[in-house]
């Protein structure tokens, strides 16, 4: 379908995501020799507010390193990006970054995506009242899957915004993937704006993902309550222990859910055992320095145009350009 932007400003597009099933992916997962569940499970409605609630403690430096980032170069960025293109925010949650850049990038539309569906209609509808002049094209996919635009836009500049370092949520392979995939939906001329947490003292990353309020640690073990409520499972998440550390070889943190004691956990017919020790892991997040992320984005096919970092080192973000 081709079609020139509407006078509509609310739109919304069904791409139809395939729902993941919850069930069948723990419990391959379980199953594995290393146990391990995917990330993207951390986030049901528990798990989202207790995401919020990491961001805003002291220790978990990337939000308000991003943000500031982007505050304190808004006019670079907008000189750098241009304005009236069309931007597109593969899994967009709430919106809340890209409210920075709105008003001064004028975009000739945003596309926020996100598989949530509910969530992503109540949050684009929100954001078109509060910029009255902007159009909102919502879109319910899932861009690990499939980043296709709903329509196509002729001799517009496409650019993708992608912040909070959800690359790093990918392993180095699999980020290479998502960055060319991200290249062939905003093509030729098309970019990128994209947030990349960066390497630096492993007790900063330690006490980033250990905070002392505790949210991290409830955030991992909400996936245990998760499996209990939505898979009728019995684990208890007082025998596991949150646990996460910096693997300095391999550059990322890990999570971990640890088991406190030899244990069984049942899931329908399944039967699970845990010795004392043994690990669920649950996420993995990739830290790199610039130059690395940069070699990363030229393999994915893009020209690094622009890199902001704040003033201690902590974060990054890059304007890349599609070659
Ligand atoms: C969403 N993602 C970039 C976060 C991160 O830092 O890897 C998720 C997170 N996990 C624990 N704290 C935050």
């Amino acid at each position: 379908m081709t079609e020139s932007i509407s006078r509509q400003r609310y739109q919304f597009y069904d791409l139809h995501p395939e729902t993941a099933d919850f069930r069948a992916d723990v419990i391959q997962g379980l199953s594995a020799d290393a146990p391990a569940i995917l990330p993207k499970y951390f986030y049901d409605e528990a798990g989202s507010h207790l995401f919020a609630q990491i961001c805003t403690t002291e220790e978990y430096y990337p939000t308000r390193t991003e943000v500031g980032i982007i505050r304190d170069n808004i006019d670079e960025i907008v000189v750098t990006l241009g304005k009236q293109c069309l931007l597109i925010e593969p899994g967009s949650g709430d919106s809340y970054k890209v409210r920075l850049l709105l008003d001064a990038l004028r975009p000739i539309a945003y596309l926020p995506m996100d598989i949530s569906r509910l969530y992503l209609q109540a949050e684009a509808q929100k954001l078109a009242a509060e910029f009255s002049w902007l159009n909102v094209h919502a879109v319910c996919n899932d861009f690990t899957r499939n980043l296709e635009l709903p329509y196509k836009v002729k001799s517009t500049r496409k650019i993708a915004f992608f912040p909070g370092s959800t690359i790093g949520n990918f392993s180095p392979d699999q980020a290479l993937n998502v960055l060319q995939e991200m290249g062939a939906m905003v093509g030729t001329d098309g970019g990128v704006l994209i947030g990349v947490d960066l390497q630096k003292d492993s007790q900063i990353l330690h006490a980033a993902y250990n905070d002392k309020a505790g949210y991290t640690a409830q955030f991992n073990k909400n996936l245990l309550s998760r499996m209990n409520r939505e898979l009728g499972a019995d684990f208890n998440p007082d025998y596991f222990k949150h646990d996460a550390f910096f693997n300095a070889q391999q550059h990322r943190i890990e999570m971990h859910l640890l088991s406190e004691t030899n244990q069984q956990v049942h899931i329908d017919e399944h039967v699970f055992s845990f010795e004392k020790g043994r690990s669920i892991l649950t996420e993995y997040s990739y830290k790199y320095t610039v130059e690395h992320f940069q070699q990363l984005a030229e393999k994915a096919g893009f020209e690094r145009i622009k890199t902001w970092v704040d003033t201690e080192q902590l974060f990054s973000v890059h304007y890349l350009q599609r070659i």
